[in-house]
């Protein structure tokens, strides 16, 4: 039988490559990113990591015994890696004050908060591994499609690392355990959160490549 979670990922395949073929990433991996670009990702993603860690604390609060200490290590990861948003800020003049979520980040926070209040947790294991995953898949990409070292080389070579693909993997398997207890209904409310979470990591590039803005 097919893991759960390859099952999720071939139900999405279509926006999965989507992702991949994304400009914003294609322009990160040939060094033409517009500066201004890549800092809207930047500090849209930095407050998208910074309120990922109330709701990792969600997900913690309602894992298995048996899980909360590998989601509370990637709690602290989170941490960890605000503090290199931080430090790619300072050397490259980015400031995250009075920074706003974009109308897409603020969404998909949401979308993620929502879950995390009222999803059961095989269904918030499913968004944190469709996030997680997606990341991990576009920032390969990036890296095996570069030719010359980025300017923005700690974050590529963070997503890309084995040590976050080892992290990813761990989930996957965490995903299909939690899934072969789940009820037929709740599989499917799974593919559909997993399918919503792949949609909003393809708008969420869209949005910094179109330098996405609230109208008023
Ligand atoms: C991640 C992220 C990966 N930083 N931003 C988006 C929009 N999706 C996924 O999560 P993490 O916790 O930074 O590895």
């Amino acid at each position: 039988m097919v893991p759960f979670h390859e099952h999720l990922l071939d139900r999405v395949r279509p926006i999965w490559d989507a992702i991949l073929h994304h400009r914003f990433l294609a322009a990160v991996a040939d060094n033409s990113i517009d500066r201004q670009t890549f800092v809207t990702w930047m500090q849209q993603d930095y407050l998208f990591v910074r309120e990922a860690v109330p709701l990792m604390a969600l997900t913690v609060s309602k894992a298995p015994v048996s899980l909360r200490r590998f989601l509370s290590e990637a709690l602290i990861g989170l941490h960890n890696e605000l503090d290199l948003f931080e430090a790619l800020a300072a050397e490259h003049g980015v400031t995250f004050h009075a920074v706003e979520m974009a109308p897409t980040c603020h969404a998909y926070h949401t979308f993620l908060l929502a879950t995390g209040h009222t999803c059961s947790f095989p269904e918030k294991l499913t968004t944190l591994y469709g996030a997680e995953k997606a990341y991990l898949d576009a920032w390969v990409w990036v890296k095996t499609h570069q030719r010359a070292a980025s300017p923005w080389q700690r974050f590529i070579d963070h997503w890309s690392s084995p040590g976050f693909a080892g992290y990813v993997d761990t989930l996957a398997r965490h995903l299909d355990d939690a899934a072969a207890r789940c009820s037929d209904d709740e599989r499917a409310r799974m593919e559909t959160l997993f399918r919503d979470v792949a949609r909003y990591e393809y708008r969420f590039w869209e949005m910094a490549a179109t330098g996405e803005r609230w109208d008023a």
